[in-house]
């Protein structure tokens, strides 16, 4: 196994992959555990696309995909009609109940820890596995053929090539719509919505094609973005409201306890995201949320510490003084667990960023 990004390189293209593709009678396509916008969208798209260009009808499906751990509240939505199967424990890889498959199409991932799930079952069919990733960096020996895109925004630019191959149309004006639809989905979540730093006049010809096949960009932003609980919305007011401002408004501090997930009906789960929330603020360069646990360990409390700085020369590096909190991660997100309450965390965080409190 290796990550070393030397290695990580295509040693095919997507026009011999389509060729290879369409010898095959059934293709299982994979993607990683729990997929986002770009892996279901480039999962769904090829599978959709393989089964037009070779006849896979419901039921006698060509290719299906699989996936496991958490999927998006916004599957069904996206993925319709289209077969797919859910792994798990119960549902294991290998007690696949048709012919066994002569191809596997990976998208959107080369790396064995994301694949772990489907692991074993891959490891004896690498020889009939093609990867399409845009990642830079993999396991070469997740498949034989590989096409690394390393910088495609999504995964989606180059499956939407691929899609194009299959189906043989001269432009990706002329894609079907159910193969357009989550091709623009990875297009566009993988980029925030066209306003990340990865959007290339490329990644907007492309989203162009995708209109143009009829890709209806209001109901999808509603389908994937407009979805939040009543709950979350009351939870964002209370860490709002919390909000201490330090180091001349520099730093942003946000709060919220048991107390208040239990007010607003809220799960541990609807307060992601929150961490980024005050940095919308101009002279807001850090934001840090500090949530109380749902877990006790032995009868201490646990607070947890998310942090993010802004983008720029002066980007204060959240990694430091997350690493000083018994945590880490990257330079711009960063968190950690601290066996302390809430109010003493606050104090440790702010001294980890060099604020007096
Ligand atoms: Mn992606």
């Amino acid at each position: 196994m290796s990550t070393d990004s030397h290695t990580w390189t295509s040693n095919t293209d997507l026009a011999a992959v389509a060729t290879w593709l369409r010898l095959c009678r059934r293709v299982v396509v994979l993607t990683h555990v729990k997929p986002d916008g770009d892996a279901v969208g480039s999962s769904v798209a090829a599978t959709r696309a393989i089964n037009l260009a070779l006849g896979g009808v419901p039921g006698r499906e060509v290719a299906v995909p699989w996936y496991w751990g958490p999927l998006p509240d916004w599957m069904k939505d996206v993925i319709g009609p289209t077969a797919y199967r859910f792994i798990d424990e119960q549902n294991r890889a290998e007690h696949d109940n048709r012919e066994d498959p002569d191809g596997v199409l990976i998208v959107d991932t080369g790396s064995w820890t994301q694949l772990h799930e489907v692991r074993e079952w891959l490891l004896r069919r690498t020889d009939i596995a093609a990867v399409v990733d845009h990642h830079r960096q993999g396991d070469p020996d997740v498949a034989a053929r590989r096409v690394i895109h390393g910088n495609a925004a999504a995964v989606c630019e180059p499956v939407a090539e691929l899609c194009r191959l299959l189906l043989n149309v001269k432009s990706l004006r002329e894609l079907p719509l159910e193969v357009a639809e989550p091709l623009y989905l990875g297009l566009a979540t993988d980029t925030g919505w066209f306003r990340h730093s990865n959007v290339t006049p490329g990644v907007l010809r492309t989203a162009a094609d995708l209109l143009e096949a009829g890709v209806h960009h209001s109901r999808l932003y509603q389908i994937v973005e407009q979805r939040d609980r009543v709950s979350r919305l009351k939870l964002m007011a209370r860490a709002l409201s919390s909000m201490e401002l330090h180091d001349r408004d520099r730093v942003a501090v946000l709060t919220l306890t048991l107390k208040d997930f239990h007010d607003c009906h809220a799960a541990s789960t609807d307060s992601a995201g929150f961490s980024e929330l005050a940095l919308t603020a101009e002279k807001v360069q850090v934001c840090v949320l500090i949530t109380e646990a749902f877990v006790h360990e032995g009868d201490g409390s646990i607070t947890k510490v998310s942090m993010r700085s802004k983008e720029g020369p002066d980007a204060v590096d959240v990694n430091a003084a997350a690493k000083a909190l018994g945590g880490g991660g990257h330079i711009r997100a960063a968190g950690a667990k601290v066996s302390a309450s809430v109010a003493e965390t606050k104090k440790r965080v702010l001294a980890s960023l060099g604020v007096k409190s």
